[in-house]
């Protein structure tokens, strides 16, 4: 430690300069400063994925060619794909909201290899720019959807092996955080914390990791037998060399499928915090909710194939996928109860966190339900790559882990920043994404049940209307997004002291200072309760 205003440095506790300038945060081993890098980048991207959503739906405002032409048009979706998925959703909350609080929850002063978390975020940096640089080189932009499908993939002319190299520098920055989270709830934990006491979004991290440990090498090998494909006409994936395309699609899918499950985990992690601290009631059902994430990671790696029934899979496969993934629905759904469960008789306060948490489980159950018309063998064939698909996994993602992601920022930003947004325009804006949000996407279902295609830039007359509808419907919800990052944003650097505890929760972040200090606890905490023990409420 240096001698310099001590007193500053309290105050403003890990955000005070360290003297090194840029050089303090970018080479910053501490896993606060990690968790902010990651969230800027990680935001900057989720802005410019908007922007492209936004550019998407003026294109299909109206039938033929609106703004775009169909090239330019499908290179659109890529982009937006590869960018939500890879840059924004899978990373984001372990990444930053994981970093931050992970070792805060379990009471240790940083990960277990704080190197190797710089080094993640560094990967992470490397590929999003190798991602940049796809657009600039070949035939143009990537033009394969995010899922990179053979033959398309091998044949295009467009810059796909930049593009697919990026996402396997990505990878390895997903598996080493995953690496560390392991270490770290397994070694790290303070006296008194036992597993019985991790927070619940602890326990989701926790089981995230293992899936980003144990999948995201396949993804890396598939992506690398692409760049083979392209570089070397290996011909593995290719029927004229003896190779099949199908395998490319079960390789893919081992991976994205519990990708699906990276993604929703930590999200629903999250949930289990908020929801408790803004019914004041002990969570329902916590080792239900521990271990159903597990189960969710577990059963969520035997179901790839429900993304592969019209492929040609026997009716075997196709009808044990089908029932494997309704197998799923079965944890995912023991927490929405417990949610609820603890709602019930709460004294809930709907300040702006609980609301996005709260939409969180509207959204999220209708893009579960939704799930299973598609996971049904019977009803998934006609709705096919049809935009109910797209309808149905924007409420899973981004209604679900995208609002999930939201209620943490509002949660937390308080704590890390130690400054209130304006709570009145965060709950004006949540208002305008609500609703924009569900007109949006609930008319891209219905058009997709009517038979509209996706990945496609023009559409029947027929479709018209509820499209003009969808595009009037993202307008909405981006403007609501916009005001919220102002207000977030304007927040965290004018807004009014937030206090250590300004929504009196339970659990370890809450006893420390705003902005917490360099070293989170200048002593080892001693735990003696769980997390979700509120005075209000006789003990369990
Ligand atoms: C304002 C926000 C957004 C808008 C307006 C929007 C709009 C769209 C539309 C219209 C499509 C379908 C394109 C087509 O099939 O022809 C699409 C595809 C997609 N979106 Fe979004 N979206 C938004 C946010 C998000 C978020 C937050 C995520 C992820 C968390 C996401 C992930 C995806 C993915 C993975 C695809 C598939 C791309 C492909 O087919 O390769 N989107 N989006
Ligand atoms: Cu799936």
């Amino acid at each position: 430690m240096t001698e310099t205003h001590p007193a500053a440095t309290n105050e403003r506790g890990f955000l005070a300069p360290s003297g090194n300038g840029l050089f303090g945060w970018i080479f910053s081993t501490d896993h606060k400063r990690i968790g902010l890098l990651y969230m800027y980048a990680i935001l900057t991207f989720f802005l410019v994925g908007v922007v492209l959503g936004l550019l998407i739906r003026l294109e299909l405002i109206a039938p033929g060619e609106t703004i775009v032409s169909a090239q330019t048009y499908n290179a659109l979706f890529t982009l937006h794909g590869v960018i939500m998925i890879f840059l924004f959703i899978i990373p984001g909350i372990p990444a930053i909201f994981g970093n931050i609080f992970l070792p805060i929850h379990i009471g240790a002063n940083d990960v277990a290899f704080p190197r190797l978390n710089l080094l993640s975020w560094w990967l992470y940096i490397g590929g999003a720019m190798l991602a940049l640089a796809s657009l600039f080189g070949g035939a143009g932009f990537p033009d394969t959807g995010w899922t990179f499908y053979v033959p398309f993939s091998i044949q295009t002319h467009t810059n796909v092996t930049l593009a697919a190299f990026a996402v396997f520098i990505l990878g390895f920055s997903s598996i080493l955080t995953g690496l560390n989270f392991i270490t770290t709830v397994h070694r790290l934990r303070a006296t008194g914390v036992t597993w019985g006491r991790l927070p619940l979004f602890v326990w989701t991290l926790y089981s995230t990791a293992w899936v980003q440990v144990l999948a995201t090498p396949i993804l890396g090998i598939t992506l690398a037998l692409i760049l083979l494909e392209r570089v070397l006409g290996a011909g593995l994936f290719d029927p004229a060399k003896g190779g099949d395309p199908i395998l490319y699609q079960h390789l893919f899918w081992i991976y994205s499928h519990p990708a699906v499950y990276i993604m929703i985990l930590p999200g629903m992690g999250i949930i289990s915090e908020i929801i408790p601290v803004f019914a004041r009631k002990h969570i329902f059902g916590y080792w239900a909710m521990a271990l159903s994430g597990i189960a969710i990671a577990f059963a969520g790696s035997l179901v790839w194939a429900h993304h592969m029934f019209v492929s040609g899979l026997s009716d075997t496969a196709i009808f044990v996928f089908s029932l494997l993934t309704f197998v799923v629905a079965i944890p995912s759904a023991i927490k929405v109860f417990n949610w609820t469960a603890t709602l019930y008789k709460g004294s809930i306060a709907l300040d702006p966190p609980m609301l996005h948490a709260l939409s969180f489980i509207l959204l999220f159950s209708v893009g579960g339900l939704t799930g299973l018309v598609l996971g049904a063998a019977a009803t998934n064939v006609p709705v096919h790559d049809t935009h109910f698909v797209v309808g149905h996994f924007h409420y899973t993602m981004f209604g679900g882990t995208g609002f999930a992601f939201f209620a943490g920022l509002h949660f937390w930003l308080p704590k890390i920043f130690g400054r209130m947004y304006n709570r009145k325009v965060a709950t004006a804006a949540w208002a305008a994404m609500l609703v924009g949000f569900n007109t949006l996407y609930s008319s891209m279902m219905v058009v997709g049940l009517r038979g509209m295609p996706r990945r496609y830039y023009d559409y029947l007359p027929q479709f018209t209307t509820l499209n003009v509808t969808a595009t009037a419907g993202s307008w909405v919800l981006g403007a609501g997004i916009f005001v919220m990052f102002a207000n977030l944003f304007w927040g965290s650097l004018r807004g009014a002291p937030a206090g250590s505890n300004p929504w009196g929760g339970r659990t370890l972040e809450w006893t420390l200072s705003s902005p917490p200090p360099a070293e989170n606890f200048p002593s080892p905490p001693v735990v003696v309760h769980g997390p979700y023990i509120y005075p209000e409420e006789p003990t369990p």
